[in-house]
């Protein structure tokens, strides 16, 4: 039973103003060059939440100049590494004090759960600051030893001014991941954020000019892509290019860098990861495991382990019990409290899901959950699971990217991972097991840039992310993403005498 009626009715209406709707380029909020404004919807309800400030390509360009001044007259590349990170700490701070703030425009321009948004996501871009902050003064290069009579030094630089391209399914998060290492390691940003969901990076890089970050150095576009994006993507005065989204728009952008500058581009692309339930676990676990690892976020995450592989030993357990923990998933209004599920993204990714889903039924998998929209109001979709799904079946091979688990059985190790690797794709994969022997084969085996083990979704900071194969090109977060964003210089010295 799905909680309905009550809690669509009810609406709250969060207690916030939006006071930043415009383009943020130099320090300054801004109108479009063109004076147009888009809409941004409240999930809930389809109604306007704001309207927002329509950059274009003038737009662009006037923020990638800013960037561009702020990166080569100073003063952010020729701080002292310590003093950026002092005042990426102070931007942590700050966020950390507004968190509330903050988690209610996400929540209100994406349907994300409050609780979700407020204890976990907000929370982890503050963690994520500090951890490259605390970067920032650790980047140096090396002494080589080379041979003949050099002394040969490496300097790790930044890039210079970096474009980002981020989605909508964790604006604040995928924000972080990409502007934090940019600053810890001296870059100037130009962003654009999502059409569906530009108000929480507007009022954070608000904050953080309000914590001492030069202007310039990090500039906030919002807009559609094939103009924005695509203006940026192509420009010849961004020195590299961050994106993250679909993999058909991940080909575009690549085209374009290369067909202007050359700049180098990192990709965070879709996914179809499998999640892999072996015979010796707790079942309950498995089931709760899964269960999250698909729903989590309305299933709009693109390493979510949308293909539940389940031994045949314990398939037909797990598929009853997944049916029923799915019925009991709470969905309603993403700011009430005990709400696991709020409303999809918009109509477009509404519709997209409510496809797949009818091809699901026709190509013969069971039904055994869901299957259709919540309520008649906004972009709510009974959290769904099919049972009976075939590798060659559409739910097992694109991204539905929301609410709809996919249940196939498996026989042996060999056979599951061969499965597994069966797709373009290469970004997560889950596995549950107690045997360490079974853990360490499917560990190797799989070919994909995360491994959960007895766990999913763990996104510490620390933790490098990223695809194989079609899923993407380079690594987030952690040690890894820093390299995103230097360039290495060998300086060469002749020595006078080389003895010494
Ligand atoms: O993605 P797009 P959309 C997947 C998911 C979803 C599908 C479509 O399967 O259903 O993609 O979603 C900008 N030049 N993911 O249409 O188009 C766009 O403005 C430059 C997976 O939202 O990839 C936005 O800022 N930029 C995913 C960003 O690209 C362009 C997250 C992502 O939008 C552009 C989101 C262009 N020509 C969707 N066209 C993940 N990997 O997490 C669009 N953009």
């Amino acid at each position: 039973s799905f909680s309905t009626g009550a809690a669509l009715e009810e609406l709250i209406i969060p207690p916030i103003q939006i006071d930043h709707s415009q383009l943020l380029i130099n320090g300054q909020f801004v109108d479009a060059a063109s004076g147009k404004t888009f809409p941004t919807l409240d999930p809930r309800t389809g109604d306007v939440i704001a309207y927002v400030a329509e950059g274009e390509g003038e737009d662009v360009n006037r923020a990638v100049l800013a960037a561009r001044k702020a990166f080569d007259e100073g003063p952010w590349p020729k701080m002292t590494a310590y003093e950026r990170s002092r005042i990426m700490l102070r931007c942590a701070d700050l966020l950390e004090k507004h968190n509330d703030e903050v988690a209610t425009l996400e929540t209100w321009d994406n349907g994300k759960t409050y609780e979700q948004a407020a204890n976990a996501e907000i929370p982890m871009v503050v963690r994520l600051f500090r951890y490259y902050a605390g970067w920032a003064d650790k980047i140096h290069g090396l002494t080589v030893p080379a041979d003949g009579p050099y002394h040969v030094q490496t300097l790790h630089e930044p890039i210079g001014v970096v474009g980002q391209i981020i989605p909508w399914n964790f604006p604040l998060l995928m924000y972080a991941w990409k502007v934090g290492p940019a600053l810890a390691c001296g870059n100037t940003i130009v962003l654009k954020t999502a059409e569906q969901t530009p108000l929480s990076a507007l009022y954070v890089s608000k904050l953080f000019h309000e914590a001492g970050l030069p202007p310039g150095v990090l500039n906030v576009v919002s807009g559609f892509g094939p103009t924005a994006g695509a203006a940026l993507a192509s420009h010849m005065q961004v020195d590299k290019l961050a994106f993250t989204g679909s993999t058909a728009t991940g080909k575009v952008v690549l085209g374009l860098a290369a067909k202007s500058n050359l700049k180098p581009v990192t990709l965070e692309l879709g996914g179809k990861s499998p999640f892999i339930v072996c015979e010796d676990g707790d079942i309950d676990q498995a089931v709760e495991l899964a269960h999250s690892a698909v729903f989590f976020n309305q299933g709009q995450c693109c390493c979510a382990g949308s293909r539940t592989f389940v031994h045949e030993r314990v398939y037909d357990e797990f598929v009853e019990k997944s049916k029923a923990r799915a019925s009991k998933r709470v969905v309603g209004d993403p700011f009430k409290k005990g709400v696991e599920q709020g409303p999809q993204i918009d109509s477009d990714q509404f519709e997209k899901i409510l496809r797949y889903i009818k091809s699901g039924i026709e190509s013969g998998a069971i039904l055994e959950s869901g299957g259709e929209r919540l309520g008649s109001r906004g972009y709510y979709i009974k959290p769904t699971v099919f049972s009976n799904v075939q590798d060659s079946m559409l739910i097992a091979t694109d991204e539905i990217f929301g609410p709809v688990q996919s249940i196939l059985k498996f026989k042996d190790l060999d056979e599951v991972i061969r499965r597994a690797n069966a797709t373009p794709y290469g970004l997560a994969s889950g596995v549950f097991t107690r045997n360490l022997d079974t853990a360490n084969t499917l560990m190797r085996g799989l070919r994909a840039g995360t491994v959960w083990i007895n766990c999913f979704d763990v996104f510490d900071a620390a933790i490098p992310f990223g695809g194989y194969k079609m899923s993407g090109q380079g690594r987030e977060k952690g040690i890894y993403s820093l390299s995103n964003y230097l360039q290495v210089k060998a300086a060469v010295t002749a020595l006078k005498n080389p003895a010494w």
